[in-house]
């Protein structure tokens, strides 16, 4: 099975981006043909300063290697070291009607959260189309928000293939129900860009605030705890087998517990948890040049992937003159 996935790098990488996407890839690195990049052309729609780019694509890969993602198991690379994706973005485009853009829910949040309405944003789809088309990936692991996205890209391909004859496999998106949309400590979807996240390598004193800041109801000490739409609860969640949440269930049913000491016992569970891979990171910071030399060489295994697969698209639509 071949599984693909990207991440933006706009911003630093959290508990959301880890357990929905992260994690389940370097979990499928062992029995499956992976495909995992830092999508920066993506993160340029909404980064508008090069210095930041430029340090959150590093730190983006400096974040996957340290969690466990092995580049001689893998294909891991940055977006823009692959020119080719933005050739069958085009040739993708010419199959893309406006109206299956228009339908973008992520286009229309942006636009509505105030991001200028650029061509960059309103064609994104067409571009992570192409970045799954352009690998034949034929499992995509992401977060609800982005499913979408990959049925968007289904489309396309489809489209394409009805077109000029059977060029792309059909992706699907693969969605754990559980942690689809993970809450952040506003209780809404944790994102980069919302200032509600948990950073995965935040510093001892910023991960307690943060921890200490979710939002929690005012359910007196003396009654039961509710667990729907208690991100309390949600976010420990994430840190236990089925066991554990039963039991930490049955905690916040049970009358006289305290969301403080439960926030407290959740700042050690996350410090502890990412401790191994932040020594990693640490490591990892201190010897860039193998970094890059890991991309350098991801995107070149890439590339021959991709080039079969242009080339296939390119013939199809007959610019073989
Ligand atoms: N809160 C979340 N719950 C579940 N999945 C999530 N993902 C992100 N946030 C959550 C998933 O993480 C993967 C990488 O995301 P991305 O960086 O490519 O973009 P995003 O979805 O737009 O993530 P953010 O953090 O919300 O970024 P900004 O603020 O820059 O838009 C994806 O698979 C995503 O589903």
């Amino acid at each position: 099975m071949r599984v693909l996935s990207g991440i933006q790098p706009s911003g630093n990488l959290h508990l959301g981006n880890y357990f929905a996407m992260m994690k389940r890839m370097i979990d499928y690195q062992e029995s499956n043909d992976l495909f995992c990049f830092i999508v920066n052309y993506h993160a340029l729609t909404t980064v508008s300063d090069p210095n930041v780019l430029r340090q959150k694509t590093l730190d983006a890969a400096m974040d996957f290697l340290a969690l466990g993602l092995d580049p001689n198991k893998s294909h891991f690379w940055v977006q823009s070291d692959l020119p080719e994706v933005h050739e069958l973005t085009w040739l993708l485009s010419i199959v893309t009607s406006m109206g299956l853009l228009e339908r973008s829910h992520a286009y229309k949040d942006k636009t509505a959260k105030g991001i200028t309405a650029t061509h960059g944003l309103f064609a994104y789809p067409v571009l992570m189309a192409a970045d799954i088309l352009i690998c034949g990936a034929n499992k995509v692991p992401v977060g609800k928000d982005q499913k979408q996205h990959v049925e968007i890209a289904r489309d396309i391909a489809m489209r394409f293939n009805s077109s000029f004859g059977e060029t792309f496999v059909m992706p699907e998106a693969d969605i754990e129900d559980d942690i689809a949309t993970i809450p952040g400590i506003d209780g809404q979807k944790m994102s980069k860009s919302y200032g509600n996240a948990i950073e995965i390598f935040a510093d001892e004193k910023s991960l307690r605030q943060r921890v200490m800041s979710i939002k929690t109801d005012s359910t007196p000490v003396e009654e039961p705890k509710p667990i729907k739409d208690n991100p309390l609860f949600e976010i420990y969640s994430l840190f236990l087998d089925d066991k554990g949440k039963q039991q930490l269930k049955e905690r916040f049913e049970t009358p006289g517990l305290r969301y403080g000491d439960v926030k407290k016992e959740l700042f050690g569970v996350i410090w502890e948890y990412f401790t191994p891979y932040r020594e990693k990171r640490e490591q990892y910071s201190k010897d860039k040049a193998y970094v890059y030399d890991v991309l350098k060489m991801g995107a070149e295994k890439t590339r021959k992937v991709a080039q079969e697969y242009v080339t296939k698209a390119r013939n199809n639509v007959g610019l073989n003159y």
